[in-house]
């Protein structure tokens, strides 16, 4: 069986799902591309040798028959209107981060999903499919460090561009620990609080760069993450699980460590794309089994809701500078 996919912006990370669905996983095709720059879908098909039709509306593209999943990669503030389209045609569909760009935007998609009457959508949260993290999960669960007390994380990219702004650094960055923390510790946040450092010299003037968020749980664990975007030196995500008689990391990528002129030195990456390479191929072979078998299970439209609410919380922290309370309303039997 192969699932014939539409795949909706061919930009960075469109490219790369549309690559890996392609001529990496199992069970795909790449049949219909859109984007708001057609010259990119052409240079796509031309260059991954795809020949899918090109949409110029997007809305044709989810409605076309010879399209039975859709794959939202586009810019953020879109992927709202897509999934929703995608929900009421009846049809799979994977979106990238952001599901919306608010929680309310989430949760008009939770209500179409539970209108359809069956889990339709996935969402491209790719850390819990990480071999690193469910390495850490299960010593969590085993009980080997005793019960969770503390969590300092940190996520640090080398740079970004001008276009980067100080409220990306939650909707677009710590995201990924909102969803990840929240799988990790199966547990939800009551309170967030941002605050700044020292700002970095390399950071553009509309960027406070690096911060602190400090979230709370529900059962009581405190969590800090380090947001720092032009740290310069590499691409670095960090876990480190404080417990009660023991301590758990997020096991390093792996690297080959030399000895040589009397220093010690293993590589660190730089890029995200390669950091969790093989997580992106984990999820969407889920994604493409799910939808082909009707039983959508990865990342759902409430994890989506709930990494949105906590950011909702986030942005209100950078603002203030006040603890802000984060309540998330009881999860519906729907997504159990
Ligand atoms: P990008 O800017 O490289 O690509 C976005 C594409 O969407 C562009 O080609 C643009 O022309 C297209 N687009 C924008 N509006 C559109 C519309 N109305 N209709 C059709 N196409 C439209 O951005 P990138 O880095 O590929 O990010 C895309 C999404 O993926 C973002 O939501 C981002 O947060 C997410 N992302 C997720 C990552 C992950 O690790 N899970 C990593 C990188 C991005
Ligand atoms: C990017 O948008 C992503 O989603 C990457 O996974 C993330 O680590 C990076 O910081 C973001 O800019």
């Amino acid at each position: 069986m192969i699932l014939n996919l539409g795949v909706i912006g061919t930009g960075a990370i469109g490219r790369e799902h549309i690559r890996r669905c392609s001529h990496v996983l199992r069970h795909a095709k790449v049949v219909a591309l859109n984007d708001i720059n057609r010259s990119q879908c052409e240079q796509v098909n031309r260059e991954l040798d795809l020949q899918a039709t090109i949409y110029d509306n997007p809305d044709d593209l989810i409605a076309s028959p010879s399209v039975q999943a859709v794959m939202v990669t586009s810019w953020g503030p879109t992927h709202e209107a897509f999934v929703l389209a995608a929900v009421n045609a009846g049809k799979a569909v994977f979106c990238e981060k952001p599901l919306a760009v608010t929680a309310q935007g989430c949760m008009n998609i939770i209500e179409a999903e539970m209108a359809a009457g069956k889990r339709l959508v996935q969402v491209g949260f790719m850390r819990p499919y990480d071999s690193g993290y469910r390495a850490l999960k299960q010593v969590l669960e085993q009980g080997e460090i005793g019960q969770p007390l503390m969590l300092h994380c940190a996520h640090r990219n080398p740079s970004v561009g001008e276009a980067y702004t100080t409220d990306m650094a939650i909707t677009d960055t710590l995201i990924h620990e909102l969803d990840v923390l929240r799988w990790l510790l199966n547990d939800d946040y009551v309170s967030a609080q941002v605050v700044y450092p020292r700002k970095t010299s390399r950071a553009s003037s509309h960027l406070n760069d690096p911060q602190i968020v400090l979230l709370e749980t529900a059962q009581g664990v405190r969590i800090d993450v380090e947001i720092f975007v032009n740290c310069q030196y590499g691409y670095d995500i960090q876990c480190e699980v404080v417990g009660e008689s023991g301590i758990a990391r997020l096991p390093e990528p792996m690297s080959v460590q030399t000895r040589r002129a009397a220093t010690l030195a293993s590589g660190i990456l730089t890029d995200w794309k390669q950091r969790f390479i093989a997580a992106y191929d984990v999820e969407l072979q889920d994604f493409i089994t799910g939808a082909l078998a009707g039983q959508i299970s990865g990342p759902s439209a409430w994890d989506g809701y709930a990494a949105a609410v906590a950011a909702d919380a986030c942005l209100a922290a950078q603002n203030s500078g006040d603890i802000v309370a984060i309540s998330m309303p009881a999860r519906p039997a729907f997504y159990a």
